[in-house]
């Protein structure tokens, strides 16, 4: 099969949105304001420094850059304290069907996401053994929207970047799969998700014989 699929991992795969905004959460509180649910949703798929910098911003706080280092030290080792007790309950609707139905037809598979953190939480929701790549944000040096992160990917994969399919839940990463001329899935809301060529609410919704037939007739 020519198709090799590239899966973000936060909000697609599995679901630390929910750890993150806790983390992040208590690192502003500790500065003396507040973190809404709301602020949490745009800091999706932005990396740990975009992400403090844009709360620091918020909270109306300027710190310098070795403050900056230690306080994303900080919440990052708070987030570890809180994916460390992961479980293969918070693997979100669809996931490990998908894989296991991709690895039946031998499509290659591979990670693309802005996480440091991603080995652990794969690990510990038991899906590292998928992957024939993993691209995260320890590999890569710009964030999305550029591409950089999907292109290792497709490279490591040995996949023409329009033989990819990329399956993404932040506006940032479409926008990425998208310059780098990869067919995109959305995962979450099509008016969030402009340019993305199927939006599903989560993995459980498609087949791998629908996501076929959609590439087929893309490339026809
Ligand atoms: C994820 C999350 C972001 C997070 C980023 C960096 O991206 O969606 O909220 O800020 O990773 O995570 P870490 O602090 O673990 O390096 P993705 O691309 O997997 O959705
Ligand atoms: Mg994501």
């Amino acid at each position: 099969q020519h198709i090799a699929c590239i899966f973000d991992l936060d909000g697609v795969l599995v679901d630390t949105a929910v750890y993150h905004y806790q983390a992040w959460k208590q690192l502003a509180n500790s500065l003396g304001f507040d973190f809404t649910y709301a602020q949490n949703e745009q800091l999706k798929g932005v990396s740990r420094m975009r992400s403090l910098d844009m709360i620091l911003k918020w909270g109306g706080i300027e710190k310098s850059e070795a403050e900056r280092e230690a306080l994303a030290s900080l919440k990052n080792s708070w987030y570890v304290a809180m994916i460390s007790k992961m479980t293969t309950d918070e693997l979100l609707p669809g996931s490990l069907k998908i894989l296991e139905n991709l690895k039946a037809i031998g499509a290659k598979i591979a990670l693309g996401s802005a996480s440091k953190n991603s080995a652990l939480i794969l690990k510990r929701t038991g899906l590292t053994h998928f992957f024939d790549a993993i691209v995260d944000g320890n590999e890569v040096t710009t964030s999305k929207p550029d591409p950089e992160v999907f292109v290792k990917a497709a490279e490591l994969l040995g996949a023409t970047n329009k033989d990819c399919v990329v399956f993404e839940d932040a506006l940032a990463g479409v926008q990425a799969a998208i310059a780098a001329g990869m067919y995109v899935v959305g995962v979450g809301e099509t008016e969030n998700l402009p340019g993305a060529q199927l939006v599903i609410k989560d993995l459980s919704e498609i087949t791998i014989a629908e996501l076929l037939a959609l590439k087929n007739q893309e490339t026809e």
